[in-house]
C-alpha cells in the first residue's frame, strides 16, 4: 500500500466529529398522531437496530442449505406423501457442506430442518415423519446435529429453516392442535442444538381455496424463541429480518433498513401492512411520503434470498445451470452493495454432497471478492486531517458528521488511481439517513459524475466503468439528520 502520495481534504460544509445527545429508538418508533412530517423523519433518522440485527447485518454472505425428501423425488414442493425410505444420501458429509460454504466466503449457514413436506431432519419426537424412518444410518442420524457441529468446529454460525406450512402434519388446519405440535419441534430445535444464531420462519402456503386454514400463533413462537434462544434473529416471518421482495438476488437501488412496513406475522402489524397496502414486495417501504402516513417505523433491513441453482433443492438436471461467476458477482453488488444481506442456497445432492460445480464457483466468488477487495486505494497516502484515514477505512467506530446539505469530501491523490468500485457506508449504529448522493471524479480537468445513489446504510457499492484520476468527491445531497458516514472505499474489481 502506498502510503506517501495522496492527501485528502474536506471541503465546504462543516464536518465534525458528532457530540450532540440524541433519543434513539432500538428497532422501533411510533409517532403521536399529530407529529409533523419534519419530527417524524427526524425519529426515522433515529431508529436503530438492535444489537441482533447489527451483528446480523454484518454477515454479509450467508448462506442457505435445501435438502431434505426433494432432494430425492426431484421436486420443489413435496405433498407430504413421500415415503421416508427415499431419504438416503450414500456419502452424506456436512463438514463437506460447511467446508465449502465457508470457502465460498459464508458466515452463517441456514439449513431447512422441516420443508413444506412436513419431513424433519431431525428425530423429533412430534411425528414419525423423519429421517428415523430413514434408511440414512438405519434411521439413527440426525442431520441438523451433524450440520451445527460442522459450523461449530469450522466457525459459522448457524441458522434453522422451520416451514410453518406442514403438507404431511395430520393437525395442520386444525389451528390450536397444530400450534402445539409448532411449538414442541421449535423447543426441540432450540433446545437440542445449544446456540442458534438465525430461525427462518417461511411465510409461503400453497394451500388453495379448499385448503386447510391454519392460524398460526406467532406471538407464541416468538415467546418460545425469546425464551430459549433470546439473542437469535428471526427472518421472514419474523421481527428482526425481511425478505427483500424477491427471489432473484435483486434487491431494491433504494433500500430503507427503516420500514414503514411491519415486520413478522403478529395480527396487529398484519393490519398495519393491509391499512397502508404495503406487502414486502412494494418498490417503497421507507420513503418520506410513507412516512407521513405511518404511525410506526421499524428497523427491519432486507436479507436477499437466492439460489445457486435454479431450483431451491438439487435437482441433476440443472447441472449445467449454476449460475456463473459474474451472475454471482453482479447479485453481490445487487445484494450486499446494496443494504441487504445476501442468503445464497446451495443445495447438496442425492450423495448427500454440495456438487463439485456448485463448490468450484463458490471458490471463485470468494477469489473474486478477495482480489477486488484487496486494496482501499482510497487508503492511499495519508489524510490532512487525523480522522481521514478512519472515516475511509470503516473499520473503526469513528464516523462523520456531515450537518447541511450538500456537503462534500474529495481526496486528492499525488499520482493518478484506477478503480471501477465505489464503496461507501454509514454508522448505521445511530441510524440510516442519507437519502441521495453522488461520486465525481476529475477528468482531463473536469469534474464529472462517475456514480450516483439515494439510500446508503450500512453498505452501499457501485460498480461503475473504470476511471483513471487524481481527485474523487463525494456529495451527500440529502439526508434526514446528520450523515454519518463511516467509511469510503475505491476498489479495482479483479
Ligand atoms: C419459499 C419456499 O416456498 C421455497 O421452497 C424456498 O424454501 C424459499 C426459500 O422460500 O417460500
Amino acid at each position: 500500500m502506498r502510503k506517501t502520495f495522496s492527501t485528502f481534504t474536506i471541503i465546504g460544509v462543516i464536518i465534525i466529529l458528532s457530540c450532540t445527545t440524541q433519543t434513539y429508538h432500538e428497532k422501533m418508533v411510533e409517532f403521536k398522531l399529530d407529529t409533523p412530517l419534519n419530527k417524524k423523519v427526524m425519529m426515522a433518522a433515529q431508529v436503530v437496530p438492535t444489537s441482533q440485527q447489527l451483528e446480523w447485518q454484518k454477515l454479509e454472505l450467508t448462506a442457505f442449505i435445501h435438502f431434505g425428501i426433494n432432494t430425492f423425488t426431484e421436486q420443489e414442493w413435496g405433498d407430504g406423501t413421500e415415503s421416508p425410505s427415499l431419504f438416503n444420501p450414500t456419502q452424506l458429509n456436512a463438514i463437506q457442506w460447511v467446508q465449502t460454504l465457508k470457502d465460498g466466503g459464508m458466515r452463517m449457514v441456514i439449513l431447512t430442518a422441516k420443508h413444506h413436506d412436513g419431513f424433519c431432519l431431525w428425530p423429533t419426537k412430534t411425528t414419525s415423519h423423519s429421517i428415523a424412518a430413514s434408511p440414512w444410518l438405519n434411521g439413527a442420524g440426525d442431520l441438523v446435529r451433524e450440520v451445527k457441529n460442522a459450523c461449530d468446529s469450522l466457525g459459522l454460525k448457524f441458522g434453522i429453516y422451520l416451514s410453518p406450512w406442514d403438507r404431511n402434519a395430520q393437525s395442520y388446519g386444525d389451528s390450536p392442535k397444530y400450534n402445539e405440535f409448532f411449538r414442541q419441534q421449535l423447543t426441540e430445535l432450540l433446545t437440542w442444538y445449544g446456540k442458534v444464531d438465525e430461525i427462518w420462519f417461511d411465510g409461503a402456503c400453497g394451500e388453495g381455496p379448499n385448503g386447510k386454514k391454519q392460524e398460526y400463533d406467532w406471538e407464541s413462537y416468538y415467546a418460545i424463541i425469546e425464551k430459549l434462544q433470546p439473542n437469535a434473529v428471526v427472518a421472514i416471518k419474523g421481527e428482526d429480518i425481511r425478505w427483500v421482495g424477491t427471489e432473484t438476488g435483486y434487491g431494491r437501488p433504494t433500500e430503507w433498513s427503516v420500514t414503514a412496513f411491519a415486520p413478522g406475522g403478529k395480527l396487529k402489524y398484519q393490519k398495519i401492512n393491509e391499512q397502508l397496502g404495503l406487502t414486502e414486495m412494494s418498490a417503497d417501504l421507507g420513503s418520506q411520503q410513507l412516512i407521513e402516513k405511518a404511525n410506526a417505523l421499524f428497523w427491519y433491513p432486507a436479507e436477499v434470498d437466492v439460489s445457486i441453482r435454479p431450483g431451491w433443492f438439487y435437482h441433476q438436471k440443472d447441472d449445467n445451470q449454476v449460475k456463473s461467476l459474474p451472475e454471482l458477482t453482479d447479485i453481490y453488488f445487487n445484494s450486499v452493495g446494496m443494504n441487504a444481506v445476501l442468503l445464497l442456497n446451495v443445495p447438496p445432492d442425492k450423495r448427500g454432497l454440495i456438487h463439485e460445480i456448485d463448490a468450484l464457483r463458490l471458490k471463485e466468488f470468494k477469489a473474486w471478492i478477495d482480489a477486488s477487495f484487496k486494496e482501499n486505494i482510497a487508503l492511499c497516502g495519508r489524510s490532512k486531517e487525523s480522522y481521514g484515514q478512519k472515516t475511509i477505512d470503516g473499520n473503526s467506530e469513528n464516523y462523520w458528521t456531515a450537518s447541511s446539505f450538500p456537503s462534500q469530501l474529495e481526496i486528492t491523490f499525488n499520482e493518478e488511481v484506477l478503480f471501477d468500485i465505489i464503496e461507501i457506508k454509514e454508522f448505521i449504529q445511530k441510524g440510516q439517513r442519507v437519502e441521495a448522493f453522488t461520486v465525481e471524479a476529475e477528468i482531463d480537468g473536469t469534474w464529472q459524475e462517475v456514480g450516483s445513489g439515494t439510500t446508503i446504510g450500512y453498505k452501499r457499492l457501485l460498480y461503475i466503468k473504470p476511471v483513471r484520476t487524481e481527485k474523487v468527491r463525494i456529495t451527500i445531497l440529502k439526508s434526514r439528520y446528520d450523515a454519518l458516514i463511516s467509511g469510503i472505499g475505491l476498489y479495482k474489481s479483479a
